[in-house]
């Protein structure tokens, strides 16, 4: 494998792109290439330092005569200049608006042919490509990428359903790193929180956004919790967390839900943890489904966007239909209440992640695209 020099600009802060993006980030390092990180700020999961990965920071002009401060012709600039001083072969942009459009700007600005992969996660399709003001753009660099990755398959249809894009558009899958994300045992964590050793534990994690329904799950464990003795740990925040804590309060479960807001490392989260939810009714992916496998933990998931292509039902979980508490919480009684049905999809689940999204085989999959357009006439 030859080794490349590779830029890669993403939201760096917030959300799973940003995590995807970082986490590849550092993989294609450990590998011995070069990583450049194009972004706002320093990727917020780029703790540990270095030698062949680079931070390229994008400075937004504020003059008072803007409205709106440019930061995307700022970032299509930046991105210009580090293709021409650093000499890169490739840039990897995460997210289609405004990432695509300003990668194409940039080699544009350089006076450059490298090749630029533009990988779609979610929201930047089945949200923003319903705009009228941003749909050409998205469809624009789209086509004008020389490969399109998309984080499912129910992803890239979407895309050819909304967007109508005249470009083959590949399957990549999410991944975690499995040395963060494996199982452990996080006891201490469980007494630490007002849980009791053999008390059963439901685990919610999310950007609390409206899309993601976190009602449903508060709704799913009430539900529950009528019949099993658990509890329901909420990680995250976000604009309808306010809703969710009256929600909790009017349900009458102050004492057994705990807020835990936004954390960095969940792994410890997970692995106290026997059941994950995710009731959303839009979800590309479900990077958050993957983390918890990977820590042993069976999810009960909707049956939309991407989460039938992760979740195989009485292998590593089950689906139900968006908004079906009812069913979500029999699946929940009937796994917590029956050790060796939970320990048969504690074990499907661990199989999954290292069967189907190991990330050995995602950053090879990776690999191969970048090897594509390098050796591309
Ligand atoms: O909405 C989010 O959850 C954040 C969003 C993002 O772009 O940062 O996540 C999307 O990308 C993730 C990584 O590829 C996927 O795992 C999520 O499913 C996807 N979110 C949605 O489609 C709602």
């Amino acid at each position: 494998m030859q080794k490349m020099k590779i830029g890669i600009t993403c939201y760096p802060t917030v959300g799973g792109s940003g995590v995807i993006a970082t986490e590849l980030g550092k993989m294609l390092a450990e590998k011995g290439h070069e990583v450049h990180f194009i972004t706002s700020s320093t990727p917020f999961r780029l703790s540990r330092t270095y030698a062949n990965i680079f931070s390229h920071q994008v400075d937004v002009n504020t003059y008072s005569v803007f409205q709106y401060a440019p930061y995307d012709i700022a970032l299509a600039t930046k991105i210009s200049e580090v293709i021409k001083n650093e000499e890169l072969d490739l840039l990897h942009v995460h997210y289609a608006i405004p990432h695509a459009v300003c990668a194409i700007l940039g080699r544009d600005m350089a006076d450059s042919n490298i090749g630029i992969v533009t990988t779609l996660h979610g929201t930047d399709i089945t949200v923003l490509g319903s705009d009228s003001s941003l749909k050409e753009a998205i469809r624009y660099g789209i086509e004008k990428s020389d490969i399109v990755t998309a984080v499912s398959d129910s992803l890239r249809d979407q895309t050819y359903e909304l967007i109508n894009p005249d470009k083959m558009i590949e399957t990549v899958y999410n991944f975690v790193d499995e040395r963060e994300y494996s199982p452990q045992d996080s006891t201490k964590l469980k007494l630490e929180l007002g849980i009791d050793a053999d008390e059963k534990v439901m685990i919610h994690v999310s950007n609390f956004r409206n899309v993601k329904r976190v009602q449903d799950v508060v709704e799913t464990f009430s539900l529950a919790h009528q019949q099993i003795n658990c509890k329901l740990l909420l990680v995250g925040d976000g604009p309808e967390m306010g809703r969710i804590i009256q929600q909790v309060r009017d349900l009458g479960l102050n004492d057994h839900v705990r807020f835990l807001g936004k954390r960095d490392g969940v792994a410890e989260f997970y692995n106290i943890s026997d059941i994950k939810l995710l009731m959303s009714e839009k979800e590309a992916f479900g990077l958050v489904l993957l983390e918890a496998m990977a820590c042993g933990v069976p999810v009960i998931g909707t049956n939309i966007g991407g989460m039938p292509e992760i979740i195989e039902p009485d292998v590593n979980g089950y689906l139900v239909e968006l908004g079906d508490t009812q069913q979500a919480a029999k699946y929940a009684v009937e796994m917590l209440s029956n050790r060796a049905q939970l320990q048969k999809l504690r074990q499907g689940a661990l199989k999954t992640v290292s069967d189907r999204f190991h990330s050995s085989k995602i950053l090879e999959q990776y690999e191969g695209l970048y090897e594509q357009l390098l050796n591309r006439d």
